[in-house]
């Protein structure tokens, strides 16, 4: 027997670099019109799908990044249609008989079940870096996106699915939180720091409810993963999304901000008070830079419609920063003129790239949905989750051969869709070797 002590995580940060978890869209991607107050996916309800070139169109984003230089991870999508929720939903039998059943008994409940929301992996949890925590590791805290059903099924297999990708000891993965405080992870959740792998200021940002669309983010639930974390209450902040926002179809707040080290860029209108959240990052991180874009610029209704906000601000290898939007900034007029004038001018934003997720953008998920943020050195990652250009051209493949070319309205009930689903699947857990 070894008496040899369990070696301590390490405080130093070298290796850090912030990886960015894409989530692969899953085999049943269709429009449904389940999220209540995202105005992209109640306007698409019962448009036809394309599975397939969605998930390409996410896997092209991925060798994006890394073109850039940037590492990659990736998270699997979760098993679809549910059969086990639909078990606890009192259905019965084989798992086809049991989605025939609940397809005929409640065509909407089992629209649930087969959602692929999971490929919005900012919600699948929040991430604090070990910089900014009492222990010195990296904590993750699963959300438990209770405010919509469908969402609110995949937490038991994300916990699953994170507990595997970051079993080293340099992680601490907790479980959601209780289930009537909503927490929708990482994207109500941003973090200034000079540097990654330096510590930070984290910022909670939070809905209240009253307003015209349910409020996703709840304070109590930011305040539990905050405490969770180990996080310097001096060095956390609780701020609240304007009901303007929240109303104008900013269910999340990564749909009007996005901070990547010492800077946010955000919506004027983003938060209930600016001011006080410029004055808080000014005295926490005197290096903070506001990127502040007026309403007369652009419009809250364009920066939603066009996702300008939802886009990836990252840092590139030669310390520049740049925004990777959807194609949809690019074809909206102000959002364009406002880019342009951007990069043109000497800010610390330098380069904007536009790329097309449209498939996922029909569902109100931009690039920034699509990818989870972790602060950490890839040899602590199980690298069944990393992503090089060899893998990526094997998964192209994969894609290709198994994933259902569209889905209609109509087609959720029908028996080949789940078995190619769930046959998908399976072929992607063998390729990867899980
Ligand atoms: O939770 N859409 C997702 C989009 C999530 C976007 N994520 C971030 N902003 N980080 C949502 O509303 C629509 C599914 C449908 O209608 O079929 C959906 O779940």
């Amino acid at each position: 027997m070894s008496h040899s002590p369990t070696p301590r995580p390490s405080r130093k940060r070298e290796g850090s670099v912030e990886i960015n978890f894409d989530g692969l869209i899953g085999p049943t991607h269709n429009y449904a019109a389940l999220s209540f107050g995202n105005l992209a996916s109640q306007s698409n309800a019962g448009v036809t799908s394309r599975p397939r070139d969605a998930a390409l169109q996410g896997l092209a984003k991925m060798r994006f990044a890394m073109s850039l230089g940037l590492t990659q991870g990736f998270l699997l999508p979760l098993d679809r249609p549910n059969t086990a929720w639909l078990r606890e939903m009192g259905f019965a039998g084989s798992d086809a008989d049991v989605c025939a059943a609940a397809h005929a008994a409640d065509p909407r409940l089992f629209a649930q079940a087969c959602s692929a929301s999971s490929m919005w992996t900012a919600n699948a949890g929040t991430v604090s870096p070990a910089a900014d925590t009492g222990d010195g590791r990296t904590h993750i805290s699963v959300a438990n996106l209770s405010r919509m059903t469908h969402r609110s099924l995949e937490q038991r297999e994300t916990e699953a699915q994170l507990r595997l990708a970051f079993a080293h000891p340099a992680f601490a993965v907790h479980a959601a939180v209780p289930a009537t405080f909503g927490d929708e992870g990482a994207a109500n959740h941003m973090r200034l720091t000079a540097q990654h792998g330096e510590a930070g200021v984290e910022v909670f940002v939070y809905g209240e409810e009253g307003g015209k669309f349910p409020a996703r983010q709840n304070r109590r639930a930011s305040e539990a993963v905050a405490r969770r974390h180990g996080l310097d209450p001096a060095r956390t902040l609780f701020v609240a999304q304007s009901q303007t926002a929240i109303d104008a179809g900013a269910f999340h707040n990564d749909v009007v901000a996005v901070a990547n080290e010492n800077v946010l860029f955000a919506h004027e209108q983003a938060f209930a008070d600016r001011d006080a959240l410029k004055a808080d990052l000014a005295r926490l991180l005197p290096q903070a830079v506001v990127v502040e874009v007026p309403a007369s610029a652009v419009s809250l209704s364009d920066a939603i419609r066009s996702y300008l906000f939802n886009s990836q601000l990252v840092t590139v290898p030669d310390g520049t920063m740049a925004l990777i939007l959807p194609m949809e900034a690019h074809d909206c007029a102000p959002v364009k003129a406002y880019l342009d004038a951007l990069v043109a001018g000497n800010g610390p934003i330098r380069a904007v790239h536009y790329v097309q997720v449209r498939e996922s953008m029909r569902n109100g998920g931009g690039p920034a949905c699509l990818r989870l943020r972790v602060v950490a050195d890839p040899a602590t990652i199980d690298p069944r989750f990393l992503l090089d250009a060899a893998r990526a051209d094997r998964l192209e493949a994969l894609i290709t051969a198994h994933w259902p070319e569209a889905i209609g309205p109509d087609d959720l009930g029908n028996p080949d869709l789940w078995a190619q689903a769930w046959a998908a699947r399976r072929a992607l857990l063998a390729e990867l070797g899980f």
